[in-house]
C-alpha cells in the first residue's frame, strides 16, 4: 500500500551529515538531472526561487522518479502556505525567519494535524496520501516532518535556546547572509563580527541537542562543517553551476 515515508529525516537521525544542492531554477529537467548526477536530495528554495505550487509538484515528481528526495524552504513563517506544500506532499520543509520561541511554535502547529497542531485537513483527497490510498497518513504525518528552522537575525541567535527547546522544530540552519545584514556587515561575510555571530549561532545550536545546518562561509569547505558537528550542509546551487560552466565556455567564443 502508498505510504510515504520520510528518507531524509531517517538519514539525519541516524546520525548522518546530508548534503543537499539548492534548486533554484525551477527546472524539473534540470533537478532530474542533478539527481542522476548524484545528489540524492535537492532542496527546492520557494522563498528565493520563482516556482509556483504547480511548478513544484512536478520538480518534486522529477526529483523522486530520479530516486532522490527533497527539502523545500517556503517562502515565509506562513500556515497558509505551509498547509498548502504539506498537502502536496513535502514532508522535510525549511522555515525562513524564526526569531523567537512564539514563531517556532507558530511553524511547528501550522504543519501538525490537531491535537498536535492546527494543519487544517483535506488528507482523503491530497498527493500527500496518494490522493487517499494511504488511510493511515493522518495519524502519522506528524511524526514524518522534519522541521528546520532559520536562524538568521541577531533576534533569532538571542533566542536559540528558547526556539530549540520547542518540540517538534527539529533542526536550526543559519543563514550567514541575512544574520550579516541584521548586524550591520550586510554583503560581508567575511568581517569578524559575522564569523562570531555564526559561531555563537553554532555554539549555541549544538549545545541546545537540536541538529545543525547551514552552509560554508568563504574560505571554508563542507568537511570543516561536518567536523563542526552540522548534520545538514547545503553549498551548490544548480543556477549558480550553470553559470560557472556557461561563463567558462563562453571565455572560446
Ligand atoms: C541566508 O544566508 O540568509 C540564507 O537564508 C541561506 O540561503
Ligand atoms: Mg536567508
Amino acid at each position: 500500500m502508498f505510504k510515504r515515508e520520510n528518507w531524509v529525516k531517517k538519514q539525519v537521525l541516524a546520525g548522518r551529515t546530508i548534503k543537499a544542492m539548492w534548486s533554484q531554477t525551477g527546472s524539473p529537467t534540470v533537478v532530474e538531472a542533478a539527481v542522476y548526477a548524484g545528489w540524492p536530495i535537492m532542496l527546492i528554495d520557494n522563498e528565493h526561487g520563482y516556482t509556483g505550487l504547480e511548478t513544484t509538484i512536478n520538480l518534486i515528481r522529477a526529483v523522486e522518479c530520479a530516486g532522490g528526495h527533497v527539502i523545500v524552504r517556503v517562502p515565509w513563517n506562513d500556515p497558509v502556505y505551509l498547509k498548502r506544500i504539506l498537502d502536496i506532499g513535502v514532508q522535510s520543509l525549511m522555515i525562513p525567519m524564526i526569531n523567537n520561541k512564539d514563531q517556532a511554535e507558530a511553524a511547528v502547529a501550522a504543519c501538525r494535524y490537531p491535537p498536535g497542531g492546527w494543519r487544517g485537513y483535506a488528507a482523503g483527497v491530497v498527493r500527500a496520501t496518494g490522493y487517499g490510498a494511504d488511510q493511515g497518513y493522518g495519524k502519522r504525518a506528524s511524526d514524518e516532518l522534519l522541521i528546520i528552522g532559520q536562524i538568521e537575525h541577531l533576534e533569532a541567535t538571542a533566542n536559540i535556546d528558547a526556539i530549540a527547546a520547542v518540540d517538534g522544530m527539529d533542526m536550526l540552519f543559519i543563514g550567514p547572509n541575512d544574520l550579516a545584514g541584521s548586524i550591520g556587515k550586510f554583503e560581508d561575510l567575511n568581517d569578524p563580527a559575522v564569523v562570531a555571530a555564526v559561531e555563537e549561532a553554532e555554539n549555541k545550536i549544538r549545545a541546545s541537542g537540536k541538529m545543525l545546518g547551514g552552509f560554508p562561509l568563504p574560505g571554508k569547505t563542507d568537511e570543516e562543517l561536518e567536523k563542526k558537528g552540522y548534520r545538514f550542509v547545503a553549498r551548490h546551487c544548480d543556477i549558480w553551476l550553470f553559470r560557472t560552466a556557461a561563463a567558462e565556455a563562453a571565455k572560446s567564443l
